[in-house]
């Protein structure tokens, strides 16, 4: 793999990305809608609207490998979802397909399977269970994904992440922290891993309380580094300070699930 494209990567973790990936690949690639403020001489940067398909093709044109991050990554309006999430990434998925790029790899969300509860331990066998207008969007994606994997070769991983961040914040990102550097060797994996045709796995560190079995990844190579237990002090500090959230609590999606809750029914136990 010689030319990789991040997309996204004037978010805060495509921002990650770009310093920890510097140097990975002889080509590395970066876009986004606005240019980051911090971009170096170095580092190469197209500016595009995944809206616009036009501006998409230049995009990818030429790149091997694709890292998205692109789109709206927490829960918004319909419309702002539907454009950027929905038609933006078909949108990469045609100019991927056209220009022959050979991998993708998609950033998912725990979102897309959200209304699991905590007490459940999931694998990637399940249904979704989308916990927002977001979490819909990235199960979109993982059925693009397969789309493009097995009906026009490209290899694409699904990486449902949970939370990138220096540590986990609270209870719940103690389960679903996912340490930078591991969120990198899943997509080194994502990117260059000889079997790869469509594959889902879990972006998380090596957390004690993980809801997710992500057998698939240590097949593939993944031994993360991170361990959520490590923080446990911090983050169970931090958790008493938060507002009670029945809902949120419950389930795996935390606050996704609880905004905009209105359901009569009690909170499902399994
Ligand atoms: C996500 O998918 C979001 O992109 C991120 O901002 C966090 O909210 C994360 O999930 C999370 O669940 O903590």
């Amino acid at each position: 793999m010689r030319s990789v494209l991040i997309t996204g990567a004037a978010g805060g973790v495509g921002g990650r990305l770009r310093k920890l990936m510097k140097g990975m690949y002889p080509d590395l690639r970066l876009s986004d809608l606005k240019t980051p403020t911090d971009l170096g001489a170095d580092e190469t940067f197209i500016a595009a609207d995944l809206t616009d398909p036009a501006a998409v093709a230049r995009m990818v044109e030429g790149v091997e490998g694709i890292v998205h991050l692109g789109g709206v990554s927490v829960e918004a309006p319909w419309e702002a979802i539907l454009s950027a999430n929905i038609i933006g990434l078909h949108n990469l998925f045609e100019a991927a397909r056209k220009t022959k790029v050979k991998r993708i790899v998609f950033a998912s969300s725990n979102h897309a399977v959200g209304f699991y509860p905590r007490r459940r331990k999931i694998g990637t066998g399940q249904p979704v269970r989308p916990d927002s207008r977001y979490g819909v969007s990235k199960a979109f994606g993982e059925a693009l994904g397969a789309f493009y994997a097995y009906k026009h070769g490209i290899g694409v991983t699904a990486l449902r992440i949970g939370n990138v961040d220096d540590a986990p914040v609270d209870k719940r990102r103690l389960a679903i922290w996912l340490k930078p550097e591991d969120l990198v060797q899943l997509i080194r994996i994502g990117l260059e891993h000889p079997d790869i045709r469509y594959e889902v796995m879990y972006g998380a560190s090596d957390n004690e309380t993980v809801w997710w079995d992500n057998e698939r990844a240590f097949q593939l190579g993944y031994r993360p580094v991170g361990r959520g237990e490590d923080s446990r002090g911090a983050a169970m500090a931090a958790q008493a300070k938060l507002p009670a959230d029945p809902v949120g609590n419950w389930y795996q999606g935390g606050t996704f699930c609880s905004a905009e809750y209105d359901s009569p029914l009690p909170l499902a136990e399994d």
